[in-house]
């Protein structure tokens, strides 16, 4: 750890602030050059923690710039890890309020739902495999609040990486009824394709995100707990949106995710 305990604070508060407040600020590695992967982690559970204390809960965990579109599309080179929580969650079909929001993007993700905890290190995707209780399709909406969406890995670790809307879509299935490498996902925005992928994509397995996630944990000596909603990455780049935009996801067998930008 390279910042003391109260710039981790002062910096949890200022960056949390930001997605309350939907305003965006520059990234904190400018005036911190020197702060380190343990530091931007211990920003990220401090805000966490900030939400916790109010009251709200951790709805799931997610992995990001886990395919290669959107480590291309980032600039990056390393997959993340951060959270979601209970007040981002939109239904299926419903409406998403664009002014809460700074410069917001969608990404289609292949996510699962555990019915064994899972810990690292040593994980692999047939360790997950035998951790997976279902399926289930979402889309995430990202939304930094780094001005003009441009970071570091260490800035955006800090800023839970992104988070800040996900939908969930109705449709579980069973992993042995599906190949995730091959599930075909198309993303359209009012009528119009405008990114497509396979699972592949995240980074040959989505369950590869997964285990990545569970060795990150385990190095600090944490847990998946079963039960947890995990989102394994956008497989394809992340598509900007703007107010009264109809968002469409199909995913092969998992089926349909939309909703609208109000
Ligand atoms: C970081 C979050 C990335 C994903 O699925 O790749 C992410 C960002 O691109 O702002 O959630
Ligand atoms: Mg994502």
């Amino acid at each position: 750890m390279k910042l003391d305990n109260a710039t981790i604070l002062k910096l949890a508060e200022h960056l949390e602030n930001a997605e309350l407040q939907a305003h965006d600020v520059t990234k904190i590695t400018d005036d911190y050059p020197d702060m380190d992967w343990d530091d931007a982690y211990a920003i990220q559970d401090e805000i966490r923690r900030r939400k916790e204390a109010r009251g709200n809960k951790v709805a799931g965990l997610k992995c990001g710039l886990t395919s290669f579109a959107k480590m291309k599309q980032m600039g990056v080179e390393t997959p993340v890890f951060g959270f979601v929580a209970d007040y981002m969650s939109r239904p299926d079909g419903g409406e998403i309020k664009h002014s809460e929001l700074i410069h917001p993007k969608v990404e289609a993700e292949i996510c699962i739902v555990t019915k064994a905890p899972l810990k690292g290190p040593g994980c692999h995707v047939g360790t997950v495999m035998a951790a997976v209780d279902f399926v289930l399709p979402a889309v995430e909406i990202i939304d930094s609040r780094y001005r003009d969406f441009k970071f570091d890995l260490k800035s955006v670790i800090a800023d839970n990486t992104s988070s800040s809307r996900f939908v969930i879509g109705g449709n579980m299935r069973n992993l042995d009824e599906l190949d995730l490498r091959t599930l075909g996902v198309v993303l359209e925005i009012n009528g119009e394709i405008k990114a497509m992928a396979a699972g592949a994509a995240v980074l040959g397995h989505p369950l590869a995100a997964v285990a990545m996630l569970a060795n990150h944990l385990g190095a600090r000596g944490q847990e998946i707990p079963a039960g947890t909603f995990i989102m394994t990455g956008g497989v394809t780049e992340a598509i900007p949106v703007a107010k009264g935009d109809n968002v469409n996801v199909r995913f092969q067998e998992l089926g349909n995710v939309s909703f609208r930008f109000a």
